[in-house]
């Protein structure tokens, strides 16, 4: 079954390489091999005629992330290596700058057609401009795909959306003819001979801050539909009512398999349409499916329409004036970022939440909004704030590094995608959160004794 041709965007105009040579998917956002509309499509193109491999690039450093990230990332990436090989689908593992090493790879197997996954942020976009120019001079084709999304990122708007209620609407319209069950992938007959890749190697050439070292967090596909199991059939019931409970782990905890490409958000949606209804969790469904389909779609559509999504500047003109306004109102507090980064401020329950970051690489969804918020108020600027909150998502967050996480950062510090509230200092209309806000949701001296403050 051919993929949905709205899933798919040439990257160069070279001829589209239909009929012959060898077929190259260039691994990148999506790192599975189930439920992979890239892959099915590279696939689909190579037919029985065609070699298909498929070819990742492992970069040095990937905007600031740590040993943790990668460590994470390659563990499921040896597991994606040794699924395809049952499949008869080789697996190259490149090493260095992927704008110049997929070319290559794709020249030293005489690849017609590489295909490649979608992915708004910047350093993808230029491996993918790089890459793209370097074969359409050798006439070869890149072509994107969007496995990422349920509703192609480029279908669903052709402009930012302002807010969760204006995109809602254009996603659940297109929602009955993306909301499908995946084909399987077929095997391949005649495997090419590819060298089997060099995991040491891999690990060597990392320019990363080991500090922050790897989690002791199961990685990889089968990891991944294992955690998608255990919340469909464990929390999924009680996510509505305890969602915003950081002590209740009402939540998926799928994110970083969602980040590196492990699960299908596609999957997610499919399981829990699919899981027995029980009296009133029609709630907890439309909850989850909202935050899984709506809110991370809107994420990428924020991420691919505005170049500024991990700056000031990329927040709506509303609350960069009113933070503005509010410059100069003193701070309660204010701290460097070293010492939000070590979790040493007056806040017992900030200080918890830091070391659940540090901890875990994970932190519960309203203790980020809160933690960010406290960033805003005790930080010299805005824009020192921004900073210090992307800086430190980016290094311990597993997730980190992904449209999600700067949408969030920026809700948080500068009303993205909310509205004007009660104005006050340091804030103006920027939402506000507090502790005594906290105390009404939540056991904040639970949160504080589990996580220490
Ligand atoms: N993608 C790659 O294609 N090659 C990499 O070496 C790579 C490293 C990496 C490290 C940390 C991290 O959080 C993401 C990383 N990614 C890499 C990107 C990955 O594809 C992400 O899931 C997407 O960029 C998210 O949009």
């Amino acid at each position: 079954m051919p993929i949905d041709e709205r899933r798919i965007l040439p990257l160069n105009d070279a001829p589209d390489g239909a009929g012959h040579g060898p077929v190259l998917y260039w691994m990148s956002r999506e790192q599975r091999v189930r439920d992979n509309w890239g892959l099915l499509h590279a696939r689909d193109l190579a037919g029985e005629t065609r070699p298909l491999v498929v070819g990742f690039c492992l970069a040095p450093g990937f905007i600031g992330a740590t040993l943790r990230q990668y460590d994470f990332m390659l563990r499921g990436l040896r597991e994606v290596a040794a699924s395809l090989d049952l499949l008869g689908i080789p697996f190259a593992l490149r090493l260095g700058d992927p704008g110049e090493e997929i070319p290559r790879l794709a020249a030293e197997i005489g690849a017609a057609v590489v295909i490649t996954d979608f992915d708004p942020l910047r350093v993808k976009r230029r491996w993918q401009r790089d890459a793209g120019r370097a074969l359409g001079a050798d006439g070869v084709r890149l072509i994107e795909v969007d496995g990422h999304n349920v509703v192609p990122a480029r279908v669903v708007s052709d402009k930012q959306e302002y807010a969760a209620r204006t995109i809602r609407p254009k996603i659940h319209r297109l929602l009955p003819e993306f909301l499908t069950e995946f084909p399987a992938l077929r095997p391949q007959q005649a495997p090419p001979a590819i060298p089997a890749p060099d995991w040491a190697a891999a690990r060597r050439s990392l320019e990363v801050d080991a500090s922050v070292g790897p989690l002791d967090r199961s990685s990889g596909e089968a990891a991944a539909h294992a955690a998608l199991e255990e919340f469909v059939a464990e929390r999924l019931p009680r996510y509505a009512a305890q969602r915003n409970d950081p002590n209740a782990d009402a939540t998926s905890r799928l994110s970083a398999h969602f980040h590196f490409g492990q699960l299908a958000p596609q999957r997610a949606a499919l399981s829990v349409a699919a899981s027995p209804r029980t009296p009133g969790d029609a709630d907890s469904r439309a909850a989850y499916l909202e935050e899984l389909i709506v809110r991370r779609e809107l994420s990428d559509n924020f991420c691919l329409h505005n170049p500024d999504y991990d700056s000031l500047r990329g927040a709506p003109e509303w609350a960069r004036a009113i933070l503005d306004a509010h410059r100069n109102d003193p701070r309660p507090h204010v701290y460097t970022p070293e010492v939000f980064d070590r979790g040493c401020t007056h806040s017992a329950l900030w200080n918890a939440a830091q070391n659940q970051l540090l901890e875990t690489g994970w932190m519960h969804g309203y203790m980020r909004m809160f933690w960010a918020k406290k960033i805003l108020e005790w930080s010299p600027s805005p824009e020192r704030a921004l900073e210090t909150v992307v800086a430190l998502n980016d290094r311990y967050q597993l997730d980190g590094r992904d449209p999600n996480g700067y949408v969030g950062a920026l809700w948080s510090v500068a009303g993205l995608h909310d509205r004007p509230w009660k104005r006050r200092p340091v804030f103006g209309t920027v939402r506000y959160m507090n502790e005594a806000g906290c105390r009404r949701k939540f056991g904040v001296e639970a949160y504080v004794a589990r996580w220490g403050g």
